[in-house]
């Protein structure tokens, strides 16, 4: 598919992607591939006040109708699978395998919406007074601001997307400046959905805002956004959460991982090997989740480097639309300096550097290429404390298991882990209350790639936020309690006397 069918499949006309002042550049050349509108700082006002009107009227469409929207859009998403997944790949970089894997992310957290419009479920609860009722509601919280980052362009927003529309609010979207062709062509979809439903959607229901950073400042300091849904840098995310506590909105902060998986002696070394080079190498090492650390037991050391780093030597790399291709391009100059920059910190500090270095330069001198890389930390540093974001696996020998867990969760970062044993009591115990702090911990299978139906997020400088499946719908929404009296008098709770009957 070339990128004149993927714009007209996707419906992006030349007054969509022509003329505008944010240039849009490919990673697989650097190539300029369009120039989109920004958004001026009225119309971004304006889009905020129509995401108002958009709620008030949503808000009172049944929920399980509100599904039949979202329905709507997963059935479209099937449709333009192909065709999104290579425009995922065009502006990002991954390999079409991984743009088509991004969209079906999108199709499953869309069945998913569908069901759950038809479980908002609150609790009911016994008064201590009687004939009296308690319930809990849960009702639409308002316009849901979200904040994507480039290396999963259209996933993340579908995940907060799809939940906010059946939870019964509207959405503003401030998708990556590198990525903003994706987020129009998601928009048109979604648009799309919107007349196949009816004339009961309000207009504006899902709207795009196009620029950089204060773009996302102004939608951010928005009080009439209640819930800003982030995902990228820890950095942003100290920015986002606390500019948005202290308007006592409510964030969902999905940032960096420094993800770590350990390999125990007991390990079928295949699954293991497996796990570990699609976590590190693929999606160029540009997944939140990424494999960045492991752990591997002294007695299968050898054995299992050895076979990592043949493989490392072997990947195919370069166009991300050649289906032959593992590995795609970084997505920018910065990236490939980040990436240089660590692995000659990693040098300075004993670590043993196997790849990393640029190419298919004079192919394609605008864009950024490298081999993985993978780098032996031989013990003379017990850790790597930063994320970056860049195919750089560090590798660690341990001996105790105890010793490598605690190693593991020695970083700021919070998200995913793993653990590859066949010993059934370092399974259970690599998941209990001791064991990893991540908010995804895996056994046999590795840090990235998770399931939409799980909640996806994690702790410490990973934010704390919950997306996709689960319970994560309840942040979208907020939280009634409501207390019911069917009898003839006012008894007041805690058994309080407030006697007035002379009065
Ligand atoms: C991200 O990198 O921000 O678990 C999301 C995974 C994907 C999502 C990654 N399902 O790797």
């Amino acid at each position: 598919m070339n990128i004149k069918d993927i714009f007209e499949q996707l419906d992006l006309r030349d007054s969509d992607v022509q003329g505008g002042e944010l240039a849009v550049h490919s990673p697989i050349d650097g190539a300029q591939i369009a120039a989109v509108k920004v958004d001026s700082k009225e119309q971004i006002d304006t889009k905020i006040n129509n995401a108002q009107t958009a709620f008030k009227q949503w808000r009172n469409i049944p929920a399980p109708r509100r599904g039949e929207l979202v329905r709507l859009l997963g059935n479209l998403l099937r449709e333009k699978k192909e065709a999104l997944g290579a425009l995922v790949s065009l502006e990002c970089g991954k390999i079409y395998q991984e743009g088509l894997g991004e969209v079906q992310e999108m199709i499953d957290i869309c069945d998913f919406a569908v069901g759950q419009a038809r479980q908002l479920y609150g609790l009911t609860i016994v008064s201590e007074r009687p004939s009296h009722k308690m319930r809990e509601y849960w009702q639409p919280m308002g316009p849901i601001g979200v904040i994507s980052a480039f290396n999963f362009p259209v996933a993340v927003w579908s995940w907060n997307t799809a939940l906010a529309i059946i939870c019964g609010n509207s959405v503003i979207w401030k998708p990556s400046e590198k990525t903003p062709l994706t987020a129009i062509a998601c928009q048109k979809i979604f648009e799309q959905a919107l007349t196949q439903f009816g004339s009961d959607a309000p207009d504006n229901l899902m709207q795009v805002l196009i620029g950089e950073r204060e773009v996302g400042e102004q939608l951010v300091a928005s009080t009439k956004v209640p819930v800003i849904s982030a995902t990228g840098s820890s950095a942003m995310g100290r920015i986002v959460g606390t500019q948005v506590a202290q308007r006592f909105g409510r964030s969902l902060l999905e940032l960096g991982g420094n993800n770590a998986i350990i390999v125990a002696p007991s390990a079928d070394l295949s699954i293991a090997f497996q796990g570990i080079f699609f976590g590190a190498v693929g999606t160029c090492g540009q997944r939140c989740t990424s494999t960045r650390r492991i752990f591997v037991h002294a007695d299968v050391y050898d054995e299992l480097i050895g076979k990592l780093k043949h493989a490392y030597g072997q990947v195919k790399i370069g166009d991300p639309l050649d289906e032959n291709v593992l590995v795609g391009p970084l997505i920018d100059q910065d990236a490939y300096n980040n990436m240089q920059d660590a692995l000659i910190i990693a040098a300075r500090n004993g670590g043993e550097v196997v790849g990393g270095e640029r190419i298919l330069q004079d192919q394609y001198p605008e864009a950024y290429y490298v081999k993985p890389a993978l780098v032996e930390m031989l013990g003379r540093v017990d850790n790597v404390q930063e994320e970056t974001f860049a195919p750089i696996l560090y590798v660690f020998k341990y001996t105790d298991l105890e010793e490598a867990i605690e190693r593991q969760n020695d970083v700021p970062q919070g998200l995913s882990s793993a653990i590859f044993t066949t010993n059934v009591l370092e399974a259970e115990h690599f998941t209990c209350e001791s064991g990893s702090d991540c908010g995804i911990a895996n056994v046999n299978i590795g840090t990235s790639g998770a399931e939409i139906g799980g909640a996806f997020g994690g702790e410490k400088e990973t934010g704390g936020g919950r997306e996709s499946g689960s319970d994560a719908w309840k942040v979208y929404m907020r939280r009634m309690t409501s207390t019911l009296n069917y009898s003839k008098e006012l008894p007041l709770a805690q058994g309080i006397k407030f006697d007035f009957s002379d009065l």
